[in-house]
């Protein structure tokens, strides 16, 4: 029998099935359901590892299906769940390349001269 269980550090997380069986039959191998775009499994450890950037602002959650099977062909699937966290990744941006303002000469301060705005 089969059994999932899933350990997940700050980087990187680890599937680890176990399989009360011994020699061939207690053997497990880790293959994706469905081949993510974002994540890499390694077959024999388990390891999952990021292969393309993510974006906290398109995508802040994954959800993952991994199969485990044995030497025998028994399979097991479990889910991986993966939380994207949000970092200041864009810097500010001015809406127009150039603001304008005019004044006249002799005016007395303080006075507005121009709004600039950032998005
Ligand atoms: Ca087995
Ligand atoms: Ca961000």
């Amino acid at each position: 029998m089969l059994c999932f269980f899933c350990l997940v550090s700050d980087e990187r997380a680890v599937i680890v099935a176990t399989d009360g069986d011994i020699g061939t039959f207690g053997t497990v191998h880790y293959f994706f359901n469905e081949e993510p775009d974002q994540f890499s499994l390694d077959t024999r450890t388990g390891w999952v590892g990021l292969r393309a950037g993510l974006d906290y602002e398109l995508m802040r959650r994954f959800t993952v299906t991994v199969l485990a099977r044995d030497g025998g062909g028994e399979e097991t699937t479990g889910r991986l769940r993966v939380n994207v966290l949000d970092v200041n990744d864009n810097t500010p941006l001015f809406q127009k390349e150039a603001y304008l303002g005019m004044l006249r000469e002799n005016e007395q301060g303080p006075q507005y001269v121009a709004r600039v705005r950032v998005s």
